[in-house]
Order: C-alpha cells, then structure tokens, then sequence
C-alpha cells in the first residue's frame, strides 16, 4: 500500500468505526507476532519442530502425552517472556470507547489480550495458562509456571491435559454461542492478525458480513476474510491498530 492509500483506507476504516454501535474483533496469532509469538501458519504446519497431528489433536495425546506436555511447556516458557505489544494496547482502547457493546474474539492462546487488559475477551480455543483435569474436570489457571510432562491436579491428583482446544476437538459451547451471537449482533468486525484458515473461527467473518456489518482487515497480506472485507489496512498490527485508534478520538 503507498502512503496515500493507507492514509485513505485508514479515514475509511476510522470513518465506519465511529458511526459504529457495536463492535466486534476477531484476532488470530498475527496480533502477537511483534511481541514474538511464532505464528502458526508461518512454520508451515511445523509448530516448534512439531507436526500439528503429533502435539494438537487428540491423537497426539493419546500417542505421546508427554511429547504434547513438552510443547505446550516449551510454548508457555515462550509467552513468559513476552509482553502485549502496541496492538494488543490499541484494542484496549477500544474496548474503553464502545464498553459493553464491545467483545474481542480470539485465536489465540498466549493470554496476551488479556495480559494487555482487555476485558470482554472470548478465548475460543482456550489458553496456555489454563489446564483441565482429565478425572474431575476442573480447569486451573496455573499461570505459565513449567509443570513437568506429567502434571496432576491439584484437587484430585487426576492427570491434567492442556485446557486448549486440539485439531478435531469441538469448542465450548456457551464461549462458541457468545462470539456467534458478538459477530451476529455487530455493526463492524475487524478481523486482525489472522489467515482465517482455521474453523469454525473463520466462520464468524461471513456471519458478521451476512448481516451487514461493516468488516475491516488488519493483515500483512491478503488472506481468506480478504473477500468479506470493505477495506484492508495491510501492515503490522502493531502499527496499524494504533494508527486507527487515533483516528477515532
Ligand atoms: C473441529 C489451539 C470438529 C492449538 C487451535 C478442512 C477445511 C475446513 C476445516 C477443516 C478441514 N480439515 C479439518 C478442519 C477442521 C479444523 C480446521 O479448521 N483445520 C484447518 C487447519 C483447515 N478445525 C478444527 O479441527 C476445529 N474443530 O472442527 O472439530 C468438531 C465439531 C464439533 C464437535 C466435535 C468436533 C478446532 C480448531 C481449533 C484448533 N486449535 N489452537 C494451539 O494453539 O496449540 S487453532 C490454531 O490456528 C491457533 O489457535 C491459531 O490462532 C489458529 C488460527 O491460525 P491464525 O491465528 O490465523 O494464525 P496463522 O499463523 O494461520 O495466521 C497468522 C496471520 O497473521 C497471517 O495471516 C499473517 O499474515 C498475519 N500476520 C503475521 N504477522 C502479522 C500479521 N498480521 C498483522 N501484523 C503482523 N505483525
Ligand atoms: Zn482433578
């Protein structure tokens, strides 16, 4: 994009935004690539030096629990270094100007959206910090502490698996009803930081379109939402958020 067409799409985005009642974002690992979390389409399909099928999916856990434990620790030890970055902040702000007409969907994991303060967040394929006990259920926010490749819970001693929702693996059903019902309701949708390859994540763009709202990209590159989109701002999200929060006061 030149200057003068960033510049543009920018007014337009920022234009559409102001005249919005009821925002909604849907974010993926795009949004915490500054902060330097490894995206998970960048290491083509090879996560860590993993194969997706071998460390996030059911199989893999039933093959080799210890193998999906050090993943996720090696992924843990990973966001326990890192901090929001200016994207993540930009969404805080407008979380604070639409308040509870306002809901950030996520991808992601890492809890950084979280970590930056946003507040109405729905962690669709739950997080790094959470695990779940296999025999009771309970889900522990255990903060990104290494728990060995055998943890146990601390109710119970039943094995613990990582409270992520694994390839395969359906999500929760009210987190998955409330972004539906966020998408479905919203009159924008800015889908930040994602290929929107991954469903039933992806499905929320034509949703929110179906319905009219207005939907804004904030990517690198084209990627599958491109088609939905009423305007592209292409360039870090980093950069970009704050540039179109600015344009909002
Ligand atoms: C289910 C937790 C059934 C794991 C994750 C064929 C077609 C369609 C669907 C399928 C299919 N085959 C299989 C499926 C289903 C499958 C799926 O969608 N597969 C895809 C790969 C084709 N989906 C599932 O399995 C789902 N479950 O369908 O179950 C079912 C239903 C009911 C009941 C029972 C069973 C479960 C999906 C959830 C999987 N878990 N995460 C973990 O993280 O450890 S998904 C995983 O991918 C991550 O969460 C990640 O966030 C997510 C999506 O990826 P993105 O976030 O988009 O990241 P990506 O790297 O792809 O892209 C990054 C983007 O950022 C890029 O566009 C890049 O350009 C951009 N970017 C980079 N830097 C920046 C930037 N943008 C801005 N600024 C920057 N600086
Ligand atoms: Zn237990």
């Amino acid at each position: 994009m030149t200057e003068d067409e960033l510049e543009a799409a920018l007014e337009r985005a920022a234009r559409w935004l102001r005249g919005c009642e009821r925002a909604c974002v849907l974010s993926g690992a795009g949004v915490s690539a500054e902060s330097g979390v490894p995206t998970f389409r960048a290491s083509d399909g090879l996560w860590e030096g993993h194969r997706i099928e071998d460390v996030a999916s059911p199989d893999g856990w039933d093959r080799n629990p210890a193998l999906v434990w050090n993943f996720y620790n090696a992924r843990r030890a990973n966001v326990a270094t890192v901090k929001p970055n200016p994207g993540h902040h930009a969404l805080v702000a407008m979380e604070q100007r639409w308040v509870d007409r306002f809901t950030l969907v996520t991808q992601n994991v890492d809890g950084l959206h979280l970590e930056a303060g946003s507040k109405n967040v729905l962690e669709i394929h739950g997080s790094l910090r959470q695990t779940r006990c296999l025999t009771c259920g309970a889900v522990t926010n255990r903060g990104l502490e290494p728990l060995g490749d055998a943890p146990e819970c601390p109710q119970c001693n039943g094995r613990l698996r990582p409270h992520i929702v694994w390839f395969g693996e359906g999500l929760d059903d009210d987190i998955w009803m409330a972004a539906m019902e966020a998408a479905d309701r919203c009159d924008a949708l800015l889908v930040v930081g994602t290929s929107a390859v991954v469903h039933p994540a992806a499905s929320l763009v034509p949703i929110a379109r179906r319905k009219g709202a207005t939907v804004i990209e904030v990517n690198l590159t084209r990627t599958e939402a491109s088609a939905y989109a009423d305007v592209g701002l292409y360039g870090p999200s980093g950069v970009m958020l704050p540039k179109l929060v600015e344009r909002l006061a």
